[in-house]
């Protein structure tokens, strides 16, 4: 079935023709989603994974997002300081390039959620909205996964 919709949606992007008004295309009609989109909870903190994919015809950039009960939401990297690896927020944000996708998963690329209040349940489907530098945006729905003890944090 999600194939079925994936094809509809591009056929109805190809049918408006909107490529040359990409940040209307981008608050209407989001040429971004989020395949297999998944929190890891962590106490007050979580990260959410899966892979991005930009079906547009223009590079987006996501800078932030935010979601129901969580204080902020940022895109995470790792870096290497020394010897170990730290998380910082990506500089100037992620960029997906046109027709390209990213993928986030533990250890690299995340959206990390901090001040978490909400009392998610496992199998709890969370909209999540990701806010991209054109002022675009665009809500996904994530599914809650127990955390398991080889996920790096988040
Ligand atoms: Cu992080």
């Amino acid at each position: 079935m999600r194939k079925f919709a994936f094809v509809v949606a591009v056929l109805a992007l190809a049918g408006c023709g909107g490529s040359s008004e990409p940040a209307a295309q981008a608050s209407s009609a989001p040429a971004v989603s989020v395949n297999e989109a998944y929190i890891l909870p962590n106490g007050d903190v979580a990260g959410m994974f899966g892979e991005v994919v930009n079906e547009g015809a223009d590079a987006v950039t996501v800078t932030g997002g935010s979601a129901p009960d969580v204080g902020m939401v940022q895109v995470h990297e790792y870096v290497k300081e020394g010897t170990k690896e730290i998380m910082r927020e990506v500089p100037g944000g992620l960029e997906v390039p046109a027709g390209g996708s990213v993928q986030l998963q533990p250890g690299g690329y995340h959206v990390m959620m901090m001040d978490v209040t909400a009392d998610w349940q496992v199998g709890d489907a969370v909209p999540v909205t990701l806010t991209f530098g054109d002022g675009g945006s665009v809500t996904v729905q994530a599914t809650v996964r127990e955390r398991e003890g080889m996920d790096s944090m988040p």
